[in-house]
């Protein structure tokens, strides 16, 4: 062996350059960490702090210049990656009263969970559906989707919801193609209803067997998840950890309503103080009704309605309820769950 092995390594690395090799041996522990070291950040985004924001763009945009209308929340720690985790995109949309958002399909799967107002629509594949606060509504992958603002009962007013993508995993895979639609409103080919009619009740049409990799179901109502949460939590015990939670199936599968994305809705019990745990998947947070806080890897995050926080990945999440609370979440946890890379711990205190 060389005697001056310092000089000697150098030496080599350096030559090894002008033909792209490197020594797998100097990062080799950073390569295969012991455990998730995610790159990005706990964040919590207070609705009263964006809103102001959302309607000044209001004011400088129109929904058709800006096609989607949105503020990205960027993860603090991915600066310039449109991520508010390694995987996943979300960002707070806004369509005013007679505005539409036009027609078009790409290969990243969407999701909308809607924040606040009431009058919109988004349109998938040919069906409406009228979007209400707390509705969660699926455009997979290659569907096509557009959103409109009509006002609904002589209601005219701003409808915001958070958008859920799946585009740092698209950009990962080089997996991106976009469409524009002909027009800027699709054709209405099926009353609006009918999805939730044909696949919402626990039934399926008979002469309709295709499973697809998404739901067929493309509004989860609130009014049913609320309900089914409120029913539960009179009829069992609270779990320690996560209150009352569901998660959001596909009901041709059992699995979750998109390849990408899974998605569950909790509630905490009033003076909920819940034990921590931690996953795999990192995970978007959207407050429904509720204040409490979230002990993200031993920061606090009070929360209030309407706020988005997240949870990287194998970071502890401990939630606490002042009021009965209700938490939407989406996370990239069917990936990870097909790659074998799920992982879930609940600890003791
Ligand atoms: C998109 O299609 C929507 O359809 C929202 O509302 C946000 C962000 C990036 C790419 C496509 C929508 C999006 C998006």
């Amino acid at each position: 062996m060389n005697t001056n092995l310092p000089e000697a390594r150098r030496a080599l690395y350096h030559d090894m350059q002008a033909l792209h090799l490197i020594p797998l041996w100097e990062s080799l522990h950073t390569l295969v960490p012991r455990q998730p070291t995610p790159d990005y950040e706990a964040a919590l985004w207070r609705y009263q702090d964006i809103l102001p924001h959302l309607m000044r763009a209001g004011e400088v945009i129109s929904a058709e210049e800006a096609v989607r209308r949105v503020l990205v929340l960027e993860n603090p720690g991915l600066q310039g990656s449109a991520s508010i985790t390694r995987s996943l995109y979300a960002g707070l949309q806004l369509i005013l009263p007679g505005e539409v958002a036009p027609a078009h399909r790409h290969t990243q799967a969407a999701l909308r969970f809607i924040v606040q107002g009431k009058g919109a629509y988004t349109a998938v594949n040919g069906e409406r559906t009228t979007m209400h606060p707390g509705d969660f509504i699926l455009t997979p992958s290659w569907t096509w989707h557009d959103h409109g603002n009509p006002g609904i009962d002589g209601v005219s007013e701003p409808v915001v919801w958070l958008d859920g993508l799946d585009i740092p995993m698209t950009r990962f895979f080089n997996g991106g193609f976009a469409e524009n639609g002909d027009a800027a409103s699709q054709p209405v080919a099926r009353p609006e209803g009918h999805s939730f009619a044909a696949y919402g009740h626990n039934m399926a049409p008979v002469h309709q067997c295709g499973t697809g990799g998404s739901s067929p179901i493309f509004n989860y109502p609130y009014e049913r998840s609320r309900e089914a949460l409120e029913t539960l939590r009179r009829q069992q015990e609270i779990d320690a950890w996560v209150g009352v939670k569901l998660r959001y199936v596909n009901p041709l599968t059992g699995g979750a309503p998109m390849p990408t994305i899974g998605a569950c809705m909790q509630l905490l019990p009033a003076g909920f103080e819940g034990l921590p745990h931690r996953s795999t998947d990192g995970t978007v947070y959207s407050v429904v009704e509720g204040r409490g806080s979230a002990t993200i890897g031993g920061r606090r995050f009070e929360f209030a309605p309407r706020d988005t926080f997240v949870v990287p990945s194998w970071a502890t999440l401990a939630l606490d309820a002042l009021d009965d609370a209700v938490l939407f979440s989406f996370s990239d946890r069917p990936v990870l769950q097909a790659i074998g890379q799920l992982r879930e711990e609940f600890l003791p205190e």
